[in-house]
């Protein structure tokens, strides 16, 4: 499969991450839940140094639970500090607020100790496309408007929402690119929609989609889809889903291609049920 990401697109984000990188002293890094080693960027591992790392598995509504709690105890295990949450969701928000502010205090405290003042802890959201940023800068800054909603003016900072007198997060997240190191993690990423429709073949991806499904989560498969044969290949599943659905071209011929656009919608909106992709360790 050939992916275009274009390359001036890469290093005009790349230089804007690595200015906003030198501001801040806490990373919040956003991966899908659903395909947290497809989703990540190690390009940047290096940069991370030296910062305070937090590892979100956000869209954790939509993955496989059982599995969640693998990829939880794999971060643990590397002493990267990891949490699963539902950017939607208000009480994974609160959750997830108690433990920014619980790191950025303890950095706080490690810099007052070490320099004698009390430095505002700055963080910043980081992730692919369409993995949730904007929507969880929104939740988190949401509950920091609503706290100090009687105090005019506190979190219009320009660039900075405060969250708390000594915690601020940048308002904009930075933009990382997916990896395109091999067939599968593409795949992956064009599942969960962080490549974009135009640039992928839909029903190449879509019949790729299917037949993974039959290995994965038969049961999910035939339930939404109402298949009585999964063991065909993708295009012939993807030709059988459209004539079940009624999504005909003139001629009686299955729209395929309309077809495939659905069924990956349909994935992305969570519709399948809870499926995780990928486990620590996998070759992707
Ligand atoms: N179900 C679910 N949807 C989410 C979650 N986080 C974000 N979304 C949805 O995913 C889509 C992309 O989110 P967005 O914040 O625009 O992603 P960004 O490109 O990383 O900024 C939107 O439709 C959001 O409503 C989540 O945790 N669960
Ligand atoms: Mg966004």
């Amino acid at each position: 499969m050939n992916i275009n990401w274009y390359p001036g697109h890469m290093a005009k984000a790349k230089q804007m991450m690595q200015e906003s990188l030198k501001l801040v002293d806490m990373v919040i890094e956003l991966l899908d839940a659903r395909a947290p080693s497809s989703s990540s960027n190690p390009d940047f591992n290096a940069l991370y140094a030296g910062k305070v790392r937090y590892v979100v598995l956000n869209k954790s509504d939509y993955a496989d639970k059982t599995k969640t709690e693998t990829w939880l105890n794999h971060f643990e295990k590397q002493n990267i500090k990891a949490i699963a949450a539902n950017a939607l969701n208000n009480t994974d928000i609160k959750r997830v607020r108690d433990l920014l502010f619980d790191l950025a205090k303890a950095k706080q405290l490690e810099i007052k100790q070490r320099k004698g003042i009390n430095k505002t802890i700055r963080a910043m959201v980081v992730g692919i496309p369409n993995v949730g940023k904007s929507t969880f800068i929104n939740s988190i800054a949401g509950a920091a408007k609503a706290k100090t909603g009687d105090k005019p003016g506190v979190t219009k900072a320009r660039q900075w929402v405060r969250i708390t007198p000594y915690f601020e997060l940048l308002d904009t997240p930075g933009m990382l690119w997916p990896r395109l190191d091999n067939a599968r993690t593409g795949l992956h990423l064009a599942y969960i929609g962080s490549i974009k429709e135009e640039i992928i073949d839909i029903e190449e991806v879509a019949a790729h989609f299917l037949e993974d499904m039959t290995c994965l989560y038969p049961r999910h498969l035939s339930e939404r889809y109402k298949l009585e044969d999964l063991n065909q290949d993708g295009h012939k599943l993807l030709e059988a889903i459209a004539a079940k659905r009624g999504m005909l071209k003139p001629g009686m011929v299955p729209d395929t291609e309309r077809c495939a656009r659905v069924i990956l919608n349909e994935y992305q909106a969570g519709l399948l049920g809870a499926t995780t992709l990928e486990l620590p360790d996998n070759d992707l």
